[in-house]
């Protein structure tokens, strides 16, 4: 029986303070799913790109296959780093191995690999790493530790592999600690472990967490490193929502949503269901103002290409944030009750009101507000004359102008008399 190491609620809060700030991230599914993207001899593979082995139930030879194909000549990572930088993105999380078992980066436990496998013979994960060094965004590897349906021992694949004949403690033990090691070792700090589905022991879930904190102890490890059975999420440094899933309430302590912009994580080539940027950007807020990180994925095409439509969506999202990041980066979850027509977010001595819904009658009525408004101005014109109120007790009424300058979300600051709270 392997204890967790212990480690000083000091030492946590100083691995978790860059992230509770950074609020906003990119995450990337890139693999040789993005060959296929949903398409096996001819025929549309229901579901995400990145199962398509599963779901087509492709054999381990035939699948191996498409690494020959593998050629991304038009990747650059300075360009990825920048598309995120632009979206106001503080940290990218890439796959370095999904479920499907091919290995994005070099490794010595497999010839399964992007560098030995392919004729791009180029381990992209260090592109990224120099390139997110340079415009100071951090870098962090997704890595499937339960799900591996190219490994003879990894899970999930039974239309190859006899599930009986697994031996998944020997997996874990000689191939993905050995792999972790190498992910933390060879490519400077490592901003984030991002685990997923689960590990289906404690005693499995706990080595490789101690692994981790060996290796690099500010690395963040997300809540999917499970530990209580499959499913069983929570023993990370954060909790993880589930896909797409933002809480109705706020809660408590680190958690995220890793989110699709589409349909699908891996690309995908019919896939044109894009959220809009407005949404996506009330779906940031929404998260911010319940106390989440949101972690929105791109799906690169096997050319390298992050698709365009997921670049104008970003590039309007960042827009946004140049001029509202204030309520946003470092922000806190809302103080006040959350209410449909907007949400709220705060700094000390300040309430950012989110208005998703504006009030043609004029006036936003705000309550449990508990302490006396001294300023009230729309965050996007900070030199206007402000905006003229009223306070009753916690009750706050805020004349406003007839149409919503953004649409989208508005945010109106109020400036308190003294910063105790919110
Ligand atoms: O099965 C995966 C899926 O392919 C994708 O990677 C998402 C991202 O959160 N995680 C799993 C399902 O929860």
């Amino acid at each position: 029986m392997i204890d967790e190491i212990e480690e000083s609620s000091e030492k946590k809060e100083k691995r978790m303070s860059w992230w509770r700030e950074a609020k906003f991230g990119m995450f990337i599914h890139w693999g040789l799913y993005s060959i296929p993207a949903g398409v096996w001899k001819g025929n549309c593979i229901p579901g995400i790109g990145e199962w398509i082995q599963y779901k087509a139930k492709i054999h381990v030879n035939e699948y191996e296959q498409l690494a020959s194909q593998f050629n991304p000549t038009k990747f650059n990572a300075k360009e990825w780093v920048r598309v995120a930088k632009e979206a106001g993105m503080k940290w990218i999380v890439i796959t370095a191995k999904h479920h499907d078992g091919f290995c994005m980066f070099d490794t010595k436990l497999t010839d399964y690999n992007i560098v030995k496998a392919t004729p791009f013979k180029h381990d992209p994960l260090k592109d990224l790493a120099d390139a997110c060094k340079e415009e100071g965004i951090r870098l962090g590897f997704y890595y499937s530790q339960t799900l591996d349906w190219h490994h003879p021992d990894g899970m999930g694949n039974d239309w190859d592999y006899d599930p009986e004949k697994q031996d998944f403690s020997k997996y874990l033990r000689e191939y993905v600690k050995p792999q972790i090691r190498e992910l933390l070792t060879n490519y400077g700090s490592v901003a984030v472990i991002w685990f997923d589905i689960g590990t289906p022991t404690p005693e499995l879930a706990r080595e490789l967490k101690n692994l981790v904190r060996e290796l690099q102890p500010d690395t963040i490890i997300n809540g999917r490193i499970g530990g209580g059975g499959r499913w069983v999420r929570g023993t990370g440094d954060y909790q993880e929502m589930a896909d797409n899933q933002i809480p109705d309430q706020k809660i408590e302590g680190d958690w995220e949503t890793p989110a699709t912009i589409n349909d699908t994580w891996g690309y995908k080539i019919y896939d044109h269901n894009w959220k809009s940027a407005g949404s996506l950007i009330q779906k940031l807020v929404d998260i911010v103002s319940k106390g989440g990180n949101f972690l929105l994925n791109v799906g690169p095409t096997a050319e390298g290409v992050i698709p365009k439509p997921s670049i104008r969506i970003l590039r309007e999202i960042g827009e946004w944030l140049k001029i509202n990041g204030e309520s946003i980066y470092g922000a806190k979850s809302s103080p006040i009750m959350i209410k449909a027509e907007y949400r709220a977010t705060c700094k000390a001595g300040k309430l950012y009101l989110h208005v998703f819904a504006w009030p043609w009658e004029g006036k936003l009525k705000v309550s449990g507000v508990k302490n006396h408004v001294k300023k009230a101005y729309i965050l996007a014109d900070p030199n206007g004359e402000g905006l003229r109120y009223s306070q009753d007790g916690e009750d706050v009424v805020i004349e406003v102008p007839n149409k919503p300058p953004d649409p989208v979300d508005t945010v109106i600051v109020l400036e308190m008399r003294n910063s105790n709270w919110p």
